[in-house]
């Protein structure tokens, strides 16, 4: 199949997941178009299957707003056109699902008709969507996708209770490459950012309040007042220099790292011994999921589609949001002995197993072949 695949391609959970799919789908032969402003973080090698189309926007001073959504829908139709593209798979329902339902409308103009996957992935749903200046459009756009899929359970049921919708809404949940993520590497070189009796606690996340990484200092504060340990914090963005104000008042800034956004997340979770997402909302947990597939447990709120990955007791364990004094005890039962840690962290690499590449990728081209076929007999 020929697709276009529109993402946001930034350090977002939605846009690594749009990159990760596009690729996976590449290896399986078929022809891939990213289409959105910057070449997606995570591709870094374009490879025979793989194209990139960049949208640019030219700057008028006129506009207060710089039109994106038009440059986008415009940019699809020459695409689509170009490269005989069969079907349209957007990521994060803002804008993305509304530029592509003009562009499908565009296209029906000249008689082309294509199907349009839009895949909800969280905060275009739970926060931004549901803002009332959004909602209208979200809704829209939702109800004329072809197909509408959504990353866990939790999401779907946000998504039914807070739009009007009226289309089937199909759980696929994130997914991870689980032997490329297994001892990827020969040394961890972990010696680099702790003492050997040191335990390392990682976070990675945008930093935005919804993250609550005010609570991963708290957590790792009450963890460090008991056992020897150093926290990374991996990622950018606008709750990090309170995060670090609040370091310095509790006197643990050389305890705490802040590594600013990384392209060796990977190398960062080999050397990691316990993952902290203490979020206020969270559709899947990607981030999670990634570390438990390194062989990381996590310790998590129960938020959103947390529960769906992180399993209490098995990969580690959720507490409600902003009960950090639970998570800094739920923490240290499991960093207090090398073999509950090493049980935790073989069970870690189980739990998400269920997500492995290999069984989701397939539940989308099913999908996609599904809708090809319903537009063609349309
Ligand atoms: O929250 C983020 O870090 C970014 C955001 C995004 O859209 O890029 O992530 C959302 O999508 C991810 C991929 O599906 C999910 O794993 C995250 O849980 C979800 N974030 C929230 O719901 C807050």
């Amino acid at each position: 199949m020929k697709i276009a695949i529109v993402c946001y391609p930034t350090f977002g959970g939605s846009g690594v997941v749009a990159t990760e799919l596009g690729l996976s789908l590449a290896e399986h032969g078929h022809e891939i178009h990213f289409i959105t402003y910057k070449q997606p973080v995570r591709l870094e090698l374009l490879s025979k299957n793989i194209h990139f189309h960049e949208v640019s926007v030219p700057v008028y001073p006129l506009f207060h707003y710089q039109p994106y959504e038009l440059a986008l829908s415009s940019k699809l139709v020459d695409m689509v056109k170009l490269h005989k593209i069969e079907l349209l798979h957007v990521h994060y329902a803002i804008p993305h699902a509304y530029a592509g339902y003009m562009a499908q409308k565009m296209l029906a103009e000249e008689n082309i008709h294509i199907p349009m996957v839009t895949t909800l992935h969280g905060t275009d749903i739970t926060l931004v969507g549901n803002h009332p200046f959004y909602k209208p459009a979200v809704t829209f756009s939702i109800n004329n996708s072809d197909v509408v899929t959504s990353v866990s359970k939790s999401l779907k049921e946000d998504t039914l209770h807070l739009f009007d919708i009226k289309k089937e809404i199909h759980v696929v949940p994130n997914f991870i490459d689980i032997p490329k993520k297994i001892n990827p590497f020969t040394e961890c070189q972990r010696d680099l950012m702790a003492e050997p009796d040191e335990r390392i606690i990682t976070h990675v996340s945008n930093l935005r309040p919804v993250k609550r990484v005010k609570d991963v200092i708290e957590i790792f504060d009450r963890i460090q007042q008991r056992i020897p340990a150093k926290l990374i914090v991996v990622g950018e963005g606008p709750e990090r220099e309170a995060c670090e104000n609040l370091c310095v008042e509790k006197g643990i800034e050389e305890k705490v790292l802040f590594v600013g956004n990384s392209n060796e997340v990977d190398k960062i979770l080999c050397f990691t011994d316990l993952f902290l997402l203490p979020s206020e909302k969270e559709s899947f947990g990607l981030a999670a999921l990634e570390a438990m597939a390194c062989g990381v447990p996590v310790i998590s709120s129960n938020t959103g589609g947390l529960p769906e990955v992180n399993i209490e007791g098995v990969s580690g364990f959720l507490s409600e949001v902003g009960n950090v004094a639970e998570m800094a005890e739920n923490a240290l039962k499991i960093l207090e002995s090398d073999e509950t840690l090493a049980r935790f962290k073989k069970q870690a690499i189980e739990s998400a197993m269920i997500y492995d590449t290999k069984k989701i990728v397939p539940l989308y081209e099913k999908l996609y072949k599904d809708a090809i076929l319903r537009k063609n007999g349309d």
